[in-house]
């Protein structure tokens, strides 16, 4: 499903974040190390390459809300912006640090001139952050960020499972219908 608001493409689908080859940038679901760990930041270091962890090696450690940006190496992608999620009942207050997880990586996207970005359910894996109370947060932060836009083209919300999905879905009509 696809909605156009202004010049920004906004879409959701099903599928796996480290197989999104038509996005300039994908972000991590990262560890505060910016290791290879399981659900999203395994898969992106096993697609990516052991030449990431180098790169991140770098960067760490970043607190929960941060973002930093890296080569996408073996990715079909050309950068991988990290993001540490809030740990759900630990990091507070959960909203805001999960909020600024989106806007500090719309914000490094939008300074290094990329123009499609593809985030996938940041926390509410085994950070444990109800998927329901992320979506809010995610897409709130993402429209309120849509005026500062200028690069960003595409922003695309990949799902992993089809529950998930339909939550992605039934906010994107609300939105769409105003
Ligand atoms: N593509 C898209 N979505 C996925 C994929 C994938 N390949 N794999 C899982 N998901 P998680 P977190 C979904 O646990 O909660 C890691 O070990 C998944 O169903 O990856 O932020 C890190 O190293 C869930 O909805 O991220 C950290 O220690 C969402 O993506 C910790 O987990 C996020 O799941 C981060 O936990």
């Amino acid at each position: 499903m696809k909605l156009n608001l202004g010049s920004i493409e906004i879409e959701i689908a099903k599928g796996d974040i480290a197989n999104q080859p038509e996005l300039e940038a994908i972000v991590n679901a990262a560890n505060a190390k910016l290791a290879p760990g399981g659900g999203v930041a395994g898969a992106i270091h096993a697609a990516a390459g052991p030449v990431l962890y180098k790169e991140c090696r770098h960067l760490e450690p970043i607190k929960p809300g941060e973002a930093v940006l890296t080569s996408a190496y073996n990715l079909p992608n050309k950068f991988v912006i990290h993001c540490l999620g809030p740990v759900y009942g630990r990091d507070k207050p959960e909203s805001e640090l999960l909020a600024n997880c989106y806007r500090n990586s719309i914000r490094i996207a939008e300074e290094a001139g990329i123009t499609s970005i593809g985030f996938p359910g940041i926390s509410t894996g085994i950070f444990g952050y109800p998927s329901n109370l992320a979506v809010e947060v995610a897409f709130n932060t993402v429209l309120a960020e849509l005026p500062r836009i200028k690069n960003l083209k595409k922003i695309k919300f990949v799902v992993f499972n089809t529950e998930d999905l339909q939550l992605y879905h039934i906010k994107l009509k609300k939105i769409s219908a105003g």
